[in-house]
């Protein structure tokens, strides 16, 4: 373990220090960030009555809408002068969102992900090949200062350019990918259909360090399998840190929330209350200990549940189950609700099928309609056209009877699907346009 006196810390302890330091960090946002100070005035609720982890509730969330609305620093908490990095959403649609770190800040985002990268069994002794994205993304960055915390040799390769990365991974020996998990599988692509006579056991590699899009089960084994890894989740956002929230252990069953920086709860995303300890719901983050961009109560939009076991890794810490959907994700075809990640999951079910998929909705008229490509192997491919008919007819009724929804499913050739370097776009929903 990183930290071990936080991770096996007790729960009332943990609750102990989170009190404490939810005081503070309520405080820093109230005197210093003009929305919080009216947004708490107009609720009625004065930082100096929150005592109890239970007057949680009657704090005000924040939204994505008020960071947008406060683009670039409206809701930084210190000076300028104090803020050494910033890192920016994509903003695709409206304003980006900008969140900035101070030195402090930037110890804490570092010191989160080098305790994900121990949970996985990351060491100094490795060789991290760091393909996510460096920029305005946090993963790039975020990873490198991790892998570099823990004494890792950090390779900062960046997203893209696969053939390079096939070829630094052999060369420079790497023990761990850190990517999306969907670059992961390109790279297995590429080796696959470019290089048959790759000798897979030239490599090294060991870990595979997989977040910043949800993925499913079935996909952590293609990874594992086609890359001969252990891949384990990373998740984060760039409101609350960036990666490093919480981490997988070698558990593989959830995630563990660092729960010493961001304190978390689950609402219902429709009324806002509080959920108990094991219901699904949104999750919602406040930072405990950020000094250039509190974020408290943040509604991420991010489904999971959060629960206490006690897991074999010997950690103590909360966990939250693996995210397999946003509230802004769902799609609702003819009022049934169904998250992409649902369809990935069938579609894997199917021998022949390639974790590459497209959902397409229209509306037509009043109906919505919904059409998911789905890549297949060259082996399928190059069948029968019986074959392929009867792997797609098999595919609609899998996804009929598991989710309730009738999908068209159109069967398309491999690498027919546009690739990504980072996250994959996996919906065109044509009802926005
Ligand atoms: O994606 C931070 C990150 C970088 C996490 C690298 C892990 C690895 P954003 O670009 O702000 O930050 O996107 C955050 O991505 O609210 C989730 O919806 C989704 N997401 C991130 N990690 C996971 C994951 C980074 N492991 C948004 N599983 C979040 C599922 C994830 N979804």
């Amino acid at each position: 373990m990183f930290n071990s006196e936080i991770e096996t810390m007790s729960e009332s302890k943990m609750k102990e220090l989170q009190l404490e330091r939810l005081k503070w960090s309520i405080r820093h946002a109230y005197d210093n960030v003009p929305h919080y100070r009216k947004t708490f005035d107009d609720a009625g609720f004065n930082p100096d009555q929150f005592k109890t982890l239970d007057d949680m509730r009657r704090v005000p969330f924040l939204t994505k809408q008020d960071m947008r609305d406060a683009y670039p620093y409206g809701l930084f908490a210190v000076p300028l002068s104090k803020v050494v990095r910033v890192h920016a959403s994509s903003g695709t649609t409206g304003n980006a969102t900008v969140v900035g770190y101070t030195k402090n800040d930037v110890e804490v985002f570092s010191e989160v992900v080098a305790r994900s990268l121990a949970c996985y069994g990351v060491t100094e002794n490795d060789i991290v090949q760091n393909a996510y994205g460096y920029g305005l993304f946090t993963g790039g960055l975020g990873a490198h200062y991790g892998a570099e915390k823990i004494g890792a040799i950090t390779v900062p390769i960046s997203g893209g350019n696969t053939p390079r990365q096939i070829m630094i991974m052999k060369d420079f020996g790497s023990t761990v990918l850190c990517s999306t998990p969907s670059y992961a599988l390109n790279i297995a692509d590429y080796i696959e259909s470019n290089m048959p006579d790759f000798d897979m056991s030239s490599l090294k590699l060991k870990i595979a360090v997989m977040g910043a899009e949800p993925w499913t089960e079935e996909m952590r084994q293609q990874i594992e399998k086609r890359l001969n890894v252990d891949a384990f989740d990373i998740y984060g956002l760039s409101e609350v840190i960036g990666p490093g929230v919480s981490a997988e252990c070698t558990e593989k069953s959830g995630l563990h929330v660092f729960e010493d920086h961001f304190y978390v709860e689950i609402i219902d995303p429709d009324t806002g209350e509080i959920l108990p300890e094991g219901s699904e719901g949104e999750i919602v983050y406040t930072s405990l200990t950020k000094e250039a961009f509190p974020t408290i109560r943040y509604r991420s939009k991010d489904i999971t549940r959060l629960y206490h076991d006690s897991c074999r890794c010997g950690r103590t810490l909360v966990k939250m189950d693996k995210v397999t959907g946003r509230t802004d994700d769902m799609l609702i075809i003819r009022g049934v609700n169904v998250f992409p990640s649902q369809i990935e999951s069938v579609l894997m079910q199917e021998e022949g099928t390639e974790p590459h998929y497209q959902i397409i909705v229209d509306r037509k008229g009043t109906m919505d309609e919904i059409e998911v490509m789905v890549e297949v192997n060259e082996k399928v491919f190059s069948d029968e056209i019986k074959v392929l008919d009867s792997l797609a007819k098999s595919l609609a009724h899998r996804v009929k009877s598991t989710l309730g929804i009738t999908a068209k499913i159109k069967l398309v050739e491999p690498k027919s699907i546009p690739r990504s370097e980072g996250k994959a776009v996996r919906v065109i929903d044509n009802r926005k346009k």
